[in-house]
């Protein structure tokens, strides 16, 4: 997997891909990460990328031109298969646990990081393939979004996590927050851990995560179960 990823900042992204699952992904040559500074395409001697909005009103908007030209450049110059071109906004798809596993199955991601006010329409429409959505907030810039895509793809991508198809058996992976867990101590400060899970007996353990699974997910997220009506675990295990 590639992902290219359009930004004005591109330093922001110096640091939180670099450590831990996804620096190991990287460096094992699962994932590739390539920054484009979109002032490479701005115009003029200023290289201009932005400005104010037609028919008024505060802020200023990215302009079509650069970022058409980052997108054509990059296509040009690294050609793949299968792409995808994805613009992170509050407007977009929320992003969730389905969407980062489709976009999981492209070969190359070219991500378009906005800033100021947002876009000019025209890349929305005639450019990116989909708008994503981390959230229904408003940040400073897409950068952030991208990360976290970067992030929770590289997850799925064969060979980054320990075991094959973690990713699968996780919270969301099928509709249901994860059950509680615990490690060593069985005791703290007065606080067992549950008896089951120390007894050995993986039918019952399976059982009882099930079960809190639902009363998690219940309790934290109702809208989880509605989303899919059978609201237990089984349920869905069976259709796999
Ligand atoms: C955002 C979001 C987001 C909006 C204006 C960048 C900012 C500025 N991106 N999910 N929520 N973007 O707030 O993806 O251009």
């Amino acid at each position: 997997m590639i992902a290219d990823i359009v930004t004005l900042f591109p330093s922001m992204f110096f640091g939180p891909l670099d450590g831990g699952v996804v620096g190991r992904a990287r460096a094992k040559g699962h994932l590739a990460v390539r920054l484009h500074d979109l002032r490479r395409w701005g115009e003029g001697r200023h290289r201009v990328v932005d400005d104010a909005p037609y028919g008024g009103g505060g802020g200023m908007i990215l302009q079509p031109g650069p970022l058409f030209e980052a997108v054509e450049s990059i296509r040009e110059q690294y050609p793949v298969e299968h792409d995808r071109v994805v613009l992170l906004s509050p407007q977009g798809r929320k992003l969730d646990h389905q969407g980062v596993k489709r976009l999981a199955g492209f070969e190359r991601l070219i991500l378009l990081c906005g800033r100021y006010e947002g876009v000019d329409e025209r890349v929305r429409e005639d450019l990116a393939d989909e708008e994503l959505s981390i959230g229904d907030l408003v940040l400073t810039g897409g950068e952030l979004p991208a990360m976290m895509v970067v992030d929770a793809v590289a997850r799925f991508l064969p060979g980054v996590l320990g075991c094959p198809g973690a990713a699968e058996s996780e919270s969301f992976a099928d509709g249901l927050l994860e059950s509680p867990y615990y490690t060593r101590p069985p005791e703290f400060r007065g606080r067992r851990v549950p008896e089951v899970l120390l007894s050995g007996d993986h039918g019952a353990i399976a059982r009882w995560r099930a079960d809190r699974a639902r009363e998690v997910t219940r309790n934290k997220r109702p809208d989880l179960l509605k989303r899919d009506g059978s609201g237990t675990r089984q349920g869905r295990a069976k259709e796999r």
